[in-house]
């Protein structure tokens, strides 16, 4: 659906290397529409809830130790098949796996630091922007709509 919402974030390693606004223009450019955005430095409690699903594996903790190190960039994008098309465009979890054109095989090499994430489904969406915007996102007519949309 055209109102699908996807949580899309900037890793600390993308924000210290400067990729923000880089990430920000795809979506925009792409056509979808921003409904929430902010940087946060997480706690590792936070980080945990978010990362929940792989709390048994080995690189957890890294994992952890990592996406606390700094700053990061949080939104909210909505529009057409948002949470598969987000996936798509970041590229595959393994940098050196992410096809060229994606935001990881275009800007990322390690695993361990692929500068964004973004929901792998419609459900875990809703729940990580629970968590990351308890505040709620910002609902708001975008005038190009009927030029993304027929
Ligand atoms: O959703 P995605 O970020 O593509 O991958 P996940 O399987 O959810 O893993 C989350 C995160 O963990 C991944 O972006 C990098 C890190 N990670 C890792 O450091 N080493 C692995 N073998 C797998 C994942
Ligand atoms: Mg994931």
């Amino acid at each position: 659906s055209q109102n699908e919402r996807t949580y899309i974030m900037v890793k600390p390693d993308g924000v210290q290397r400067g990729l923000v606004g880089e990430i920000i223009a795809r979506f925009e450019k792409r056509g979808f529409k921003l409904i929430a955005l902010k940087l946060v430095h997480a706690t590792p409690e936070h980080l945990e809830k978010h990362y929940a699903d792989l709390a048994g594996k080995g690189f957890f903790a890294g994992l952890i130790k990592y996406m606390a190190s700094g700053p990061v960039v949080g939104m909210v994008w909505q529009g057409l098949d948002a949470v598969k098309t987000g996936r798509a465009m970041l590229g595959a979890t393994n940098p050196l796996a992410s096809a060229v054109g994606t935001i990881r095989g275009d800007y990322a090499l390690a695993v361990g630091r692929n500068i964004c994430h973004g929901s792998d489904t419609v459900e875990n969406a809703e729940k990580e922007i629970a968590l990351w915007f308890p505040e709620g996102v910002t609902q708001y007519t975008n005038v190009a709509e009927p030029w993304i949309y027929e």
